[in-house]
């Protein structure tokens, strides 16, 4: 059975770590050194369930941190690309056992400064170890490819090399999972990074780094300069050294960040927003549909990439599904993630508390049904968090705002189609191109739809999220600009393919212009 949103597996619904709550000041990483910013300013990190809960403090940092770190990773990258791929396997082959270790640990503390619930935090913590593993085997294959010459003595090969700096820009609703799916394959293929995590969520990233400090990399060839996307980040894009840059955030972002680096022609890696699709046909198991559902709309209280924000339902179907759906919502449990028995965490900030809010509003202005929630939780549990009712709007059209628009909350649009045909018209018509899933108990139809639907990843009989470590991830249309994460495309991205030809013939052998043969003995 699936794990589903709406009863959290008995065993894993509260964190087993006991942790001191302290405060910190936390500090920047550069040049093998923890350094304050150049400003001396800081940011607040603060429970988004509780905000008189403070994490701490870390720093709001500058251009001239990010010069020091861009400099200090370019001059370790000159020895670090030298290293062979096999001994930087070896390092990741500790981190793993490290980050196994701390797993908890980890994910305890990423509930507390990001919200979604402490089983889904493990599962954060897990992919990064499974990201980890996946470098050790890349470590000892990096495959290259020998192909035949059209010359006689003479041998074709390719092979993989480092590029130089990456400049990686981390997202906030996967604080551990989504700097590893970066960090790692760019550091396995012999690059230097510098990283800037989401300011709303940089304890993951600070805990990540101590974990790859302590498993022995080299503290130079890795950078982690906190603080605001508008400075550091835009800093990292803009400047000369960092040949490669990958974001994952919001489409605005990633079009300023393509401007910004496209003068410069470098390599950029994007992963954008997602509107993405269930469709749920007349044949489907409808239960499982349910809580397909439920987990994929509300898991991460909505704030996935891959959420499924919209469920297109065959018309035979319809009202038998949104009324289990609804009945499903109803017993989620809101609250602290750490928390005993807690299946939805608060949004991850006051502003986007609001912007799910305003949305609701606006869906409810369209026309649309609000059939379930549309409120903030005020309660005595609640009063001091950013929490936001799960919500279901039914009688929505394709065309509506909250049909076509990323929320990034817990929202679900269902939409109501005469057909199949209709429901793969309706899924495709939006900007966005991240994820899908289909329900239905005819083959034919679930290839159809993995042919069709115009997605980076389809799910037959399975929620839109839950893509694993090596498979690749990313999407199409405006999701991004068509790079994958994950698995082997990472490191194609990471790294430069070269071509090398040996000649061993002893004489000047001219491609296309000399048609040698040997001659028969
Ligand atoms: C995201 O949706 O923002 O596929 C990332 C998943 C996770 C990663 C999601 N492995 O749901």
């Amino acid at each position: 059975m699936s794990p589903s949103a709406a009863k959290a597996p008995k065993k894993e619904g509260k964190s087993t770590y006991k942790f001191p709550h302290d405060t910190k000041k936390y500090q920047n990483f550069i040049a093998g050194k923890w350094c304050d910013s150049s400003s001396g300013e800081v940011s607040e990190n603060r429970n988004p369930a509780n905000v008189t809960d403070l994490v701490g403090t870390f720093p709001r940092s500058t251009k001239e941190d990010v010069d020091r770190a861009v400099k200090s990773a370019k001059k370790a990258f000159a020895w670090w690309r030298l290293v062979p791929p096999p001994h930087r396997a070896k390092m990741f082959y500790r981190l793993v056992d490290i980050m196994q270790k701390n797993k908890e640990m980890y994910a305890f503390q990423m509930t507390r400064e990001m919200g979604k619930p402490i089983f889904e935090t493990r599962g954060d913590v897990q992919e990064g170890i499974d990201t980890a593993l996946y470098a050790c085997g890349e470590g000892y294959r990096m495959f290259g490819k020998t192909v035949p010459s059209e010359l006689p003595s003479k041998f074709n090969m390719t092979t993989r090399f480092p590029i130089g700096v990456c400049g990686l820009v981390t997202p906030w609703n996967f604080p551990m999972a989504i700097p590893t799916w970066k960090m790692f394959p760019a550091l396995m293929c012999g690059n230097t990074v510098v990283i800037k995590p989401a300011e709303i969520t940089p304890l993951s990233v600070w805990n990540l780094l101590n974990a790859v400090l302590e498993a022995g990399f080299p503290p130079e060839v890795i950078n982690v300069v906190f603080g605001a996307g508008s400075k550091v980040g835009n800093a990292i894009v803009e400047h000369p050294d960092t040949p490669v840059v990958s974001f994952t955030g919001s489409c605005a972002v990633g079009r300023k960040i393509g401007s910004l680096a496209a003068p410069k022609l470098k390599r950029v890696s994007m992963e954008l927003g997602g509107k993405n699709c269930t469709l749920i046909c007349n044949d489907a198991n409808l239960d499982l549909a349910v809580d397909a559902c439920i987990w994929a709309g509300f898991g991460t209280t909505g704030q996935r990439c891959t959420a499924s924000s919209r469920v297109i339902v065959e018309e035979g179907v319809h009202d038998e599904f949104v009324e289990k759906f609804i009945k499903a919502a109803k017993k989620l449990k809101v609250g602290y993630g750490n928390d005993e028995g807690i299946t939805m965490g608060p949004t991850v900030s006051e502003e986007q508390m609001k912007t799910d809010l305003e949305y609701i509003e606006i869906g409810k202005k369209d026309g649309a049904t609000l059939a379930f929630g549309g409120k903030r939780l005020t309660g005595p549990e609640h009063k001091n968090g950013w929490f936001v009712q799960p919500t279901i709007f039914t009688d929505c059209k394709p065309k509506m705002r909250t049909s076509q628009e990323e929320i990034f909350g817990p929202v679900v649009s269902v939409i109501k189609v005469k057909n199949y045909d209709q429901a793969i018209e309706v899924a495709n018509d939006i900007e966005f191109g991240l994820s899908s899933a289909v329900f239905t108990q005819d083959v034919n139809k679930a290839y159809r739809a993995f042919r069709d639907l115009e997605t980076g990843l389809t799910y037959i009989n399975s929620a839109t999220i839950g893509a694993e470590a090596h498979m690749p991830f990313g999407g199409m249309k405006g999701t991004g600009n068509g790079h994958r994460e994950g698995g082997w495309g990472a490191y194609e991205f990471y790294s430069e393919t070269k071509a090398c030809y040996v000649d061993w013939s002893g004489t000047l052998q001219r491609a296309q212009i000399d048609d040698i043969v040997p001659k028969k003995k």
